[in-house]
């Protein structure tokens, strides 16, 4: 009797485990408000986003990439972008074009006499803009160089060879080159005296598509996968570990965080490239990554033909909260781990929900770690939801939410950290409170109508994860009759702004 439990509890649990997890983690949103395609360029200027599509110019988000609205260049290829204090400067099939007003307007700042400039790569070092282009008609390759923020620009690409640049990146006061492997030469270049000399900095035959710089390592990527040089490029290792896909389109920095872009989505290492994990939550199907963008709250990924997706970096709102039925009074804890969702509702009529997020609460702490994706910086109502509670909103008024730093409230301390104090005493010392058990159909109301769907479930010894368990004990019996009659008895309802 005993194995037969064990041997029907143990893949449950593994089940159950994996459904929380999945849940606790943020994960990668296709943004299609505005915006598809496929995205060669991203950038942040200010708090806006700017996404080079293919064929389709620049876009603009102002909420971290929820919506986006179109940004000029329409029909042309945006291959760069580059930010240089309020200038953005966008690399296309005409040229170099800079906005002085967020992508209002745009002026050609190199573009070809009659003849387009197919810009590859740009970069921007202390005041010194850095454009690597194609000349179409007359098939050479050039790298530029202006120091009055496009007015002027003069060729610096003495000792490099006649390949095409790919990528450009800066580490300090010195600038490196990714070439295309077309012409035999490939690799990796460096000037140390913005661009009057360059010399090779490793990597021969190889063609280069992205280069990324964190502190002191140079990271390079191609279809082989992420090399690392720490000494300006004297020596090279591949640092593939755990980089299951090798075919690396892009690179982003953000604090310790190194991300490669791949023709297998996203991945992420913490210790400078010695491992990689994937990043891959949400991706469906998972893309060809040929661009990203990390800031210190989201990362951005740009797609071959998926358009743009996102996904939160930011601490979690810590939310504690107590579910009645499922409180111990004799040991202080939670009868069960239970998900909870969580929403940001503004804080005037008709209240929209602004963000969501789903989280376990912890059965010692009572706390939940919720990531919201979405919401803005503001004020909010945080609206608890839980299968068979009664939905409980935050104190009036409405809690202070910054992007990026952690929110924390606490539903317990006392029944006024409820709209309505809308919530019922379950401890005298420490004094606690919780939410409401018995909505057994989600009504709003703890009646009759639930009293009668606890007490069929009892009577008929239903087991598990079921919305009659009042009390988190996986049966449904007497306990959860009793819990869900005493609110019906009480006329418990839901209390909104
Ligand atoms: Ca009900
Ligand atoms: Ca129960």
């Amino acid at each position: 009797m005993k194995r037969k439990f064990l041997l029907l509890f143990v893949p449950a649990f593994i089940l159950y485990s994996s459904f929380l997890i999945n849940n606790c983690k943020a994960q990668w949103i296709q943004r299609t408000n505005g915006i598809n395609g496929t995205v060669k360029a991203l950038a942040v200027s200010g708090t806006n986003i700017f996404a080079g599509v293919y064929l389709s110019g620049a876009y603009m988000s102002t909420d971290n990439g929820v919506s986006w609205t179109a940004a000029g260049f329409n029909g042309h290829v945006i291959s760069a972008f580059a930010v240089s204090g309020t200038n953005l400067f966008a690399g296309s099939d005409y040229g170099v074009y800079l906005s002085t007003n967020t992508g209002t307007n745009w002026v050609g700042v190199k573009t070809g006499i009659g003849h387009p400039l197919n810009v590859k790569a740009l970069a921007v070092s202390g005041s010194n803009i850095f454009a690597a282009y194609s000349d179409n008609d007359y098939n050479v390759e050039e790298v530029s160089m202006s120091t009055n923020n496009g007015t002027n620009w003069i060729s610096v690409r003495n000792g490099l060879p006649g390949e095409m640049v790919l990528s450009l990146a800066v580490m300090g006061t010195d600038l490196f080159a990714g070439l295309n492997n077309n012409l035999g030469y490939g690799g990796v270049y460096r000037t140390t005296n913005n661009g009057t000399n360059w010399a090779s900095a490793g990597l021969p035959n190889r063609s280069i598509r992205t280069l990324a710089v964190s502190g002191t390592s140079l990271f390079a990527g191609d279809n082989g996968g992420v090399l690392l040089s720490t000494n300006n490029g004297t020596e090279w290792n591949w640092v593939n570990n755990g980089l299951t896909n090798t075919n690396v389109y892009s690179l982003a920095v953000s604090g310790t965080s190194i991300y490669a872009g791949t023709a297998g989505g996203v991945f992420l290492s913490t210790n400078n490239g010695t491992n990689w994990v994937a990043f891959n939550e949400g991706f469906s199907p998972v893309p060809y990554v040929y661009s990203l963008l990390a800031t210190s709250n989201f990362i951005y990924a740009g797609t071959w033909a998926a358009s743009v997706w996102s996904r939160g970096l930011t601490a979690a709102a810590q939310v504690k909260v107590i579910i009645e039925g499922h409180y111990n009074k004799a040991n202080g804890k939670l009868n069960k781990r239970d998900t909870l969702r969580a929403y940001l509702r503004n804080i005037t009529s008709p209240f929209a929900i602004v963000d969501s997020a789903r989280s376990v609460i912890d059965s010692i702490t009572f706390t939940g770690s919720f990531l919201f994706s979405n919401a803005p910086s503001g004020t909010y109502y945080i609206q608890i939801k839980h299968r068979n509670s009664i939905e409980t909103w935050s104190k009036p008024g409405g809690q202070s939410y910054t992007l990026g730093s952690v929110m924390n409230y606490d539903f317990t301390s006392a029944a006024a950290q409820s709209y309505g104090s809308n919530m019922i005493q379950l401890n005298l010392s420490p004094l606690r409170f919780g939410v409401y058990s018995g909505d057994v159909n989600q009504n709003g109301f703890i009646d009759l109508t639930d009293v009668i769907l606890v007490y069929n479930d009892a009577s008929a010894f239903v087991s598990g994860y079921v919305k009659t368990d009042i009390n988190g004990d996986n049966i449904t019996d007497l306990t959860d009759i009793l819990i869900t009659y005493n609110n019906s008895a009480g006329f418990v309802s839901v209390v909104r702004p």
